[in-house]
């Protein structure tokens, strides 16, 4: 059977659980992309291509609603086109070259070889003429590939890490056949009008096409490249989350009593400062460790009456570059704990494990502030959950400059994560400035991420593609 929409990205939209006798059970995984476009499922049949997070050759996932096409991967290839290339070479150098990206050539041939593994099973579940939508920095050469294979489709291709300039972006060897992969698309999206002008000055430089030089806006105002044979369009279309949903789920009962039992069993400190984040350097963790630790010396934050809790789910524990800021990072805490905790009572809780959603909203809730301070960051849907969750108008959000958030929560409390000075100015202003003020934020902060939910997100996007 093949569909008339067709996602296809890195992972699957499921879960795989083992019970003790062997048996496997496959669940719908919750998350962001899945819940973006379940309205798009739920209104025609619709497929989703991509690997199931294991290497075992044997998994048939399957689950309601959803056509499940599974990409295959062996031991090898992941780390070669996904620790290797996707998350050693890509991500770091996506990410302002925080860490130096590493460029090898047997990673580069493995990550085309899975590329084309994608593309293919994305052709072979796509009706004629359906819209297939390609996520992300690991698939950039599907677009050209499928459409090399499916002139007759509609190619969509959305990038979830930010898009650099062309001083970075140009240290890739491959960064001809990236450019060209991504204009396979009819459509290519980026978070902020920023990526889409990099990409289409990169087109003009790096390629010589012909590509719009006119500023892109938010989900207008298009910039073009022309081929000979059609036009590519490139836009700005920030992703958010399901606002309303995680409103609604956070303001039970049940959360409300598990937040004050949270409080409790911190021993109620006057202020509650968090931290949720995959343990990747990009988050600037260590930032705001390091703040925190400035701001207890100098006095200006009192370690017995603050807490500070990072809630930080382990992330590609195979990359080097993340064993060493999990080094750095446990370093600081136990150093902080160590200089200005008791036994009883230490300042900083570090949790590495993922915790499970509702426990994540209670956290939410608690928070006097929650801390997001990446060094760069695509949007960061941490920043807007925490927002959702505060129909209180409780709560300030201490917020960098540097993540794609920052563009349109502007009222947050600003900072800018290289400068310590602007740093502990924000930190110091979101727990003492009065609650008039932080109400006032937390009012706009609310207007914003309310007003402009995924749903929004996607059906622009499908809709910007089919026009
Ligand atoms: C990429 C881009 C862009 C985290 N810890 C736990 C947990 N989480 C959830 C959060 C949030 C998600 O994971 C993280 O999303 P982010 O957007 O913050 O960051 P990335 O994973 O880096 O995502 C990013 C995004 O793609 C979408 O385009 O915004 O810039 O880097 O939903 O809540 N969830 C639970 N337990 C945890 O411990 N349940």
């Amino acid at each position: 059977m093949t569909a008339d929409f067709v996602v296809v990205a890195n992972r699957l939209p499921v879960n795989k659980q083992t019970a003790a006798d062997g048996t496997v059970t496959w669940t719908r995984a919750p998350g962001g992309l899945v819940t973006a476009l379940a309205p798009v499922f739920d209104s025609q049949p619709g497929a989703w291509v991509g690997w199931t997070g294991s290497t075992d050759a044997d998994d048939r996932p399957h689950v309601d609603g959803i056509d499940i096409h599974a990409v295959p991967l062996s031991a090898a290839e992941v780390e070669d086109y996904y620790e290797g290339f996707s998350n050693s070479t890509l991500w770091p150098l996506y990410h302002d070259v925080l860490v130096k990206p590493e460029y090898r050539a047997d990673w580069w041939d493995v990550y085309v070889e899975v590329n084309r593994r994608f593309a293919a099973a994305a052709a072979a579940a796509a009706s004629p003429g359906a819209t297939v939508w390609v996520q992300d920095y690991q698939l950039q050469l599907v677009p050209a590939m499928l459409r090399q294979d499916r002139p007759d489709l509609k190619i969509g291709f959305f990038l979830h890490i930010p898009f650099p300039p062309y001083e970075l972006f140009s240290q890739l060897p491959w960064r001809r056949e990236i450019l060209e992969g991504l204009l396979g698309a009819d459509l290519i999206g980026f978070h902020l009008p920023g990526g889409a002008q990099n990409f289409l000055t990169l087109a003009r430089r790096i390629l010589g096409a012909d590509a719009s030089t006119g500023p892109v806006g938010v989900r207008t105002d298009f910039g073009t490249v022309a081929l000979s044979d059609r036009t590519v369009r490139v836009g700005s279309f920030p992703i958010s989350i399901d606002s309303a949903s995680v409103a609604a789920q956070s303001s039970t009962d049940a959360v409300a009593q598990r937040a004050a039992a949270i409080r409790e069993e911190l021993g109620d400190p006057k202020t509650l400062l968090l931290g949720v984040d995959r343990l990747d350097y990009t988050k600037g963790i260590d930032v705001r460790v390091q703040a925190l630790q400035r701001l207890f010396a100098d006095g200006r934050l009192d370690p017995a009456d603050t807490v500070f809790v990072q809630l930080a789910s382990p992330s590609r524990e195979n990359v080097e570059s993340y064993a060493r800021l999990r080094d750095l990072v446990e370093r600081t805490v136990a150093h902080i704990n160590g200089t200005y905790g008791t036994a009883a009572a230490p300042p900083i809780r570090y949790l590495l494990q993922p915790v499970p959603r509702d426990e994540l909203l209670a956290y939410f809730v608690a928070a006097d502030a929650t801390l997001v301070t990446p060094l760069r960051d695509g949007m960061n849907l941490v920043t807007k959950e925490y927002i959702a969750c505060r129909d209180d108008l409780g709560g300030a959000l201490v917020l960098s400059e540097f993540t794609g958030a920052a563009m349109e929560l502007s009222d947050a409390y600003l900072m800018n994560p290289y400068d310590p000075v602007s740093t502990d100015a924000a930190i110091v202003a979101a727990v003492t400035d009065d609650d008039a003020e932080r109400r006032r934020r937390m009012t706009l902060l609310r207007d914003q991420v309310m007003n402009n939910d995924v749903d929004q997100w996607a059906r622009s996007f499908l809709q910007t593609l089919k026009s």
